[in-house]
């Protein structure tokens, strides 16, 4: 089966709910790279208990993981859908490249505990993710961004 379809298989629950999941993904990378937090603004100063309630955090998380969805359908053809993404981590949110990388590792930890996402899906969604970080870091070259 291809990487996209092995992880569209879990990815039932996680649509079910994107904020809650899009929450827990967040909180975690902050919690493992706090580093990472810093890279955004508005939740900077927040403490564990205040990201898990944070509203702000929740649809940022939602968005993420709705990209993602996007693009694991997307089978590949994501241009239109990666390029704007790339154009605003790059010249707008300022997200390093390795960030992608860690958040590919948070997201395979959640959807194991939370959508049954088995050691082979963890990969698959590593080798799409590749692809994506891939492309995105393309568009990072051509703008200058060093990220
Ligand atoms: O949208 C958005 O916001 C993004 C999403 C994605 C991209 C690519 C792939 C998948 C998904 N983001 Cu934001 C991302 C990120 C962040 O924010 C942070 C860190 C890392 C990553």
């Amino acid at each position: 089966m291809a990487d996209f379809d092995m992880v569209l298989k879990h990815w039932g629950p996680v649509e079910a709910d994107y904020s809650s999941h899009g929450n827990l993904v967040l909180t975690r990378l902050f919690h493992e790279h706090p580093e990472t937090q810093k890279l955004f603004p508005k939740f900077a100063g927040l403490g564990k208990g205040d990201l898990a309630s944070n509203a702000a955090v929740s649809a940022h998380g939602a968005t993420v993981l709705k990209k993602l969805g996007e693009l694991l359908k997307a089978k590949g053809n994501h241009a239109a859908i990666l390029k704007p993404l790339a154009n605003s981590h790059a010249t707008k949110h300022k997200i390093p490249i390795n960030n992608f990388r860690l958040i590919t590792e948070v997201i395979a930890k959640i959807m194991e505990e939370k959508a049954g996402l088995d050691a082979a899906g963890q990969q698959a969604l590593r080798n799409v993710m590749a692809i994506v970080i891939a492309d995105i870091d393309s568009t990072y070259k051509e703008l200058g961004y060093t990220g």
